[in-house]
């Protein structure tokens, strides 16, 4: 019998989904969270740390996993303040592994993180899905000033995503991969040390936009990713959700691949269905209503022996629900409720 480490993402206090809710969902055996009160490119208070831990424990919950401790725009860019920052990185590393955290989870898109037209699509049955059309974002210009995307960091000026739009003109894609070594050939040592995986998450979507670069895109990519730093430690998220748009992008094969080298520490497990180029939308888990297999997706974690953390990841707005989208309680829920019954029948084989 192989156990399933199901976690449910947790935004803190102000996260309108409690913990007392989340320790109920069956089969549920930890949180994923973070500090959330600090800059990026701070150091985090052991108290706050130890606060999101006690609180966990409290609710029979463990926190072992954070998602994610952001990386700062200057270490993305390669820019001389980079080692001060990645000093602070490491900080946090040695704080969250003393504090008993085994994985971290972070990414390395530019600008911005994930990116939708869209977080409350309507569908035929009344509930709401995050979906992205590829014509409606890329008709936006990012220097506009009332530019207001999903995803899209709000907090900065419009001279300030001007200055960092400018400063990314001097990164191309093999600049990107550089600044990504060179963090991670900082940082890992770290994790060694303080026994941390790390988790770097895909590119969502794992396409560029705006001349933005996007490396962390698709199986040769995560080939090379994996070899920047040849150290167990130095691992993957695999988000079947983010890669899984990409038509070419086999995620069962995926798992297979990098699941056989030890190198996937977490897993997103989420259901998407591809509407046309370079468009889909969120569904409920389910493979009949995505164009995912998630028997398959689950059958290649438990046959490549993946023994790391699991989490549903968004869902849709169901039974009249409202708070942050992408992140209800009942469709995670159910999406964990369905990973875990798929995990007993491979148990059961
Ligand atoms: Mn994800």
């Amino acid at each position: 019998m192989k156990d399933l480490k199901m976690t449910f993402r947790w935004y803190g206090e102000n996260d309108p989904v409690s913990l007392e809710y989340i320790s109920q969902i069956p089969g549920m055996t930890g949180i994923v969270s973070a500090v959330y009160d600090v800059p990026v490119g701070k150091v985090w208070s052991n108290e706050s740390i130890a606060k999101i831990k006690q609180q966990a424990n409290a609710h029979g919950l463990a926190f072992e996993v954070v998602e994610s401790v952001p990386v700062h725009e200057d270490i993305k860019l390669g820019k001389p303040s980079r080692d001060e920052y990645i000093e602070v990185y490491c900080e946090n590393i040695r704080r969250l592994g003393a504090a008993g955290v085994k994985c971290i989870c972070y990414n390395f898109m530019p600008v911005f993180d994930w990116l939708r037209s869209n977080l409350a699509y309507k569908n035929s049955d009344g509930s709401t899905s995050l979906i992205y059309r590829d014509a409606e974002v890329l008709a936006l210009d990012p220097n506009e000033k009332k530019l207001s995307l999903p995803g899209w960091d709000e907090s900065y000026t419009q001279e300030q995503m001007k200055s960092l739009l400018d400063d990314y003109k001097l990164v191309d894609e093999e600049k990107l991969w550089e600044n990504l070594g060179y963090f991670l050939n900082k940082i890992i040592p770290v994790c060694e040390e303080c026994g941390v995986n790390m988790a770097i998450h895909p590119d969502d979507p794992p396409w560029g936009i705006f001349g933005l670069p996007r490396i962390i895109t698709n199986t040769q990519n995560l080939e090379r990713f994996l070899k920047l730093v040849d150290s167990k430690r130095n691992g993957l998220t695999l988000c079947t959700g983010s890669l899984g748009v990409a038509p070419d992008n086999d995620v069962v094969e995926m798992i297979r691949r990098f699941g056989s080298m030890g190198r996937i520490h977490f897993l997103h497990v989420r259901n998407i269905k591809i509407t046309g180029e370079r468009d889909f939308n969120e569904t409920a888990h389910m493979s009949k209503y995505g164009s995912l297999d998630m028997y398959r997706i689950m059958e290649a974690a438990y046959d490549s022996g993946f023994d790391g953390y699991i989490r549903p990841d968004h869902g849709r707005m169901i039974w009249g629900e409202t708070g942050k989208p992408g992140y209800g309680l009942y469709d995670r829920a159910l999406g964990a409720a369905y990973l875990g019954g798929i995990w007993e029948s491979l148990n059961k084989k």
